[in-house]
């Protein structure tokens, strides 16, 4: 394994930086050697012996620093802001359009996105309604190279049923100068939006998805079903939108996942009946199996991973739960992480090792030792044993993270942002 840790769980700072302290049995060897070159020295004064005793020491000192700059994480914390009210929600994509991706992110109130390069902070569109704002989505669905962006709003779990008080969807409109302000356009709404992505479901074709927490009506996870739709754009985007309802079986349904097959991709949703996958056959969304695809337990988070001919599915476990369990092809569960305080933000991508896909998730609440943050989940080849590094310990009340190449290296960087910490991160891959 090309990993550069070495193999303990290492110690970050407190503010997340993931520049690493001496582990103690280090600190501890170093005090010895200095102790054994002072008491040589006072034992043998002589000039040589004295020289040939200090030399020894200096490499052994030099030894350690190289052992302890195998144990520096290879990421590097920037913090790019630190007055963020909430950042529910975070998207990556090239707004300006010049093929450097950008950070776009739901705040309470406001929408917002970071320029890559100066990460100056421009706002999209605020105050779009009463309640806080939830979600974004943006991704370039015509080829222009510039994302196309829309936003949920009006966060209101408890209301499932009034529409004017729970749940906002809109596209905004892309201005001249994408700096200033993008025009909303409202579109059909269920109660309780909480999540969206656009989907390519064809050559050059996208669907963006609209996930509601709750079913209408729904009292305590119960009730009628989540009814998920795929809005289709048309060419104005001030006429009505095609909706095509994509399922409406599934309870607290708290996030999806896209995977790509082809010239498609497959929609993953997980809920409280586990994960269902879907696919659009090009005139209507169907159920790839009957029931649920995992039905072992309910799901918060769940991400996708393939690679050389691997798949690999993970969630946390349950809605704001605390376990991160995976998945195989077969769909053998094992649990690699317990204890989290409302794991919140998840991913899989290949970060530090090229020949695996690892994990990195996030968490917003304290954990049995009082601490928020983010941890990076790496396997053995067969990806039945994992070991566990800090990425950010207790600097990142973790609620969503993304993983991309921000600075075109060729190594992934995970951006994340908090909700009781107030920031938003980019941990650079070094
Ligand atoms: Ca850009
Ligand atoms: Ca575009
Ligand atoms: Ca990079």
């Amino acid at each position: 394994m090309s990993f550069p840790f070495s193999g303990e769980e290492l110690t970050g700072r407190p503010r997340g930086a993931s520049q690493l302290t001496l582990k103690p049995t280090t600190e501890i060897f170093i005090f010895l050697t200095f102790s054994y070159c002072i008491r040589v020295d006072a034992q043998f004064p002589n000039f040589y012996f004295h020289s040939f005793a200090m030399i020894r020491c200096c490499l052994l000192l030099l030894v350690l620093v190289a052992l302890n700059a195998r144990a520096q994480s290879p990421f590097q914390a920037q913090v790019l802001d630190e007055k963020v009210q909430i950042g529910y929600g975070l998207a990556i994509g090239d707004v300006d359009g010049d093929k450097k991706p950008d950070i776009l992110m739901a705040d309470k109130k406001q929408f917002v996105w970071y320029r890559n390069g100066d990460w100056k902070r421009f706002i999209l569109v605020e105050n779009l309604t009463t309640s806080d704002n939830v979600c974004i989505a943006a991704r370039d669905i015509d080829g222009d190279g510039k994302v196309e962006i829309a936003v949920g709003a009006q966060w209101n779990p408890g209301e499932t049923s009034d529409t004017t008080k729970s749940g906002s969807v809109h596209y905004l409109v892309r201005p001249g100068d994408p700096t200033t302000p993008w025009l909303p356009v409202e579109l059909h709404h269920e109660p309780t939006i909480h999540r969206m992505r656009w989907i390519q479901t064809g050559p050059k074709q996208y669907q963006l998805i609209v996930l509601p927490l709750h079913g209408r009506g729904n009292k305590d996870g119960a009730g009628r079903g989540v009814r998920v739709f795929a809005y289709e754009r048309p060419k104005d985007v001030r006429q009505p939108w095609k909706l095509n309802l994509v399922d409406s079986s599934m309870h607290l349904t708290h996030n999806m996942e896209l995977v790509q097959e082809g010239n498609r991709e497959r929609l993953y949703i997980g809920g409280k009946e586990g994960v269902k996958i879907f696919d659009f056959n090009g005139k209507q969304w169907t159920q790839a199996n009957p029931g649920a695809y995992i039905k072992d337990a309910s799901f918060g988070e769940v991400r996708v991973g393939k690679k050389g001919g691997q798949q690999l599915l993970a969630g946390i476990q349950p809605m704001h739960g605390t376990m991160l369990a995976v998945y195989d092809a077969s769909l053998k569960r094992q649990v690699i992480a317990e204890g989290f305080g409302q794991g919140h933000a998840l991913a899989i991508s290949t970060l530090t090792d090229k020949s695996t896909m690892q994990i990195v998730a996030g968490w917003r609440e304290p954990d049995a030792d009082g601490k928020v943050g983010i941890k990076l989940f790496v396997p053995a080849k067969s990806y039945s044993d994992w070991t566990t590094y800090w990425i950010d310990e207790n600097g990142m009340a973790c609620e969503d993270l993304q993983v991309a190449d921000l600075n075109g290296d060729g190594k992934n960087d995970i951006v994340a942002a908090g909700r009781a910490t107030h920031n938003l991160k980019i941990y650079w891959n070094k």
